[in-house]
């Protein structure tokens, strides 16, 4: 278990002298006294890539991920809580599980790629590069700071196994597409696993790439599409209402899958399933919670870029670390 260390300049991983960090730290004056924070591992997990990955670890690893966003986000600061919850699931099948990636090597050439596209949802992509050993975990406690390695959304320049600056929203499955293309060029195995969320596929650019992603005929490119059914200011289906989603998709010339976005098995299966199929784009429409495994937060609007006071804070901790050990005999770290 790593106790939350104290405020310090940091070193700038593609090899920039050290910056010091600037700036209020996410709820520090409450974090320092909260005895709360901490990590439930030191973040060595690789990925299997294995047919038949262990579930139970699986799912023990999207809770280390939910664990590690409640202590990035803090106490009595904003952080982007719901959507970074919501595809916590997926995002540990794809970092410890499906993507081949070394965190030793994060510009291996032959890597797969993962694009956030909904950037704001950064602290859950942070969580998982940190348990792969991408940089320490103690960097995630300055998440969001200035100076700071991890950016409040994903910056290629700070952050080692970020892809691509992210966060301005609907531009990441453009440059998806992008990469999936010139990783055919350059005759490199590399797939493109791209997350977008339903709310920000109300943006044009999105249904250009799409109709790109088809007539490219780019099957090494897969979305992920998070289906929380909440943008920041309520419900997508009653502001910029995206639906029908499997519809759009196959009519926009992609393969569709529909599965549970929380069902660990489900997942590993669509992203198996999907390796098999040739000559389209493939998008998994991952049904989800906003704020999913923290019981107060879940499908509420408010823990959108939400502030927890520390009783939340401490609550949150307390659910999510109750399982604090990995699946017995399975390892883990
Ligand atoms: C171009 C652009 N417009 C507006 C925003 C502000 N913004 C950040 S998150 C968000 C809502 C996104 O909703 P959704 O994609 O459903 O995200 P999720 O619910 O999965 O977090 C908005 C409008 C932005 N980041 N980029």
């Amino acid at each position: 278990m790593t106790r939350w260390s104290e405020p310090r300049s940091i070193a700038v991983p593609w090899g920039g002298r050290p910056r010091p960090l600037r700036g209020r730290c996410p709820g520090v004056a409450e974090a320092r006294a909260c005895p709360a924070r901490y990590f439930l591992s030191k973040g060595s997990a690789l990925p299997t890539n294995t047919p038949n990955p262990d579930i139970e670890k699986l799912q023990h690893y999207a809770r280390v991920l939910r664990l590690d966003i409640v202590q990035m986000v803090g106490v009595g600061q904003r952080g982007h809580l719901g959507g970074s919850c919501s595809i916590a699931d997926v995002v540990a099948a794809l970092y410890f599980h499906k993507m081949r990636h070394d965190p030793k090597n994060p510009a291996w050439p032959d890597r797969d790629r993962f694009l956030l596209s909904k950037g704001h949802a950064a602290l859950v992509q942070y969580a998982a590069l940190a348990e792969c050993g991408y940089f320490p975990k103690e960097e995630l406690l300055h998440a969001k700071r200035l100076g700071s390695m991890l950016q409040g959304h994903p910056d290629l320049k700070s952050t080692p196994g970020v892809e691509a600056n992210t966060g301005s929203l609907g531009q990441g499955l453009s440059i998806a597409c992008g990469m999936a293309a010139g990783l055919r060029l350059d005759g490199r195995p590399g797939r493109v696993y791209c997350v977008l969320g339903d709310g920000e596929i109300a943006e044009g650019q999105v249904w250009e790439a799409a109709m790109a992603a088809a007539a490219f005929k780019l099957d090494h490119l897969v979305g992920i599409l998070d289906c929380n059914g909440l943008q920041a200011m309520g419900p997508v289906a009653q502001r910029f209402n995206t639906n029908p989603l499997p519809e759009k998709w196959r009519a926009f010339g992609w393969h569709v899958l529909e599965i549970d976005g929380h069902e660990m098995r489900a997942i590993v299966q669509a992203l198996d399933a999907v390796d098999g199929v040739r000559g389209k784009p493939k998008m998994i429409l991952a049904r989800t919670v906003k704020g999913a495994g923290i019981p107060f937060a879940e499908n509420r609007v408010e823990f959108h870029n939400g502030l927890l006071d520390a009783g939340q804070f401490e609550a949150a901790c307390a659910i999510l670390s109750s399982d604090p050990v990995p699946p017995a005999g399975k390892g883990g770290n």
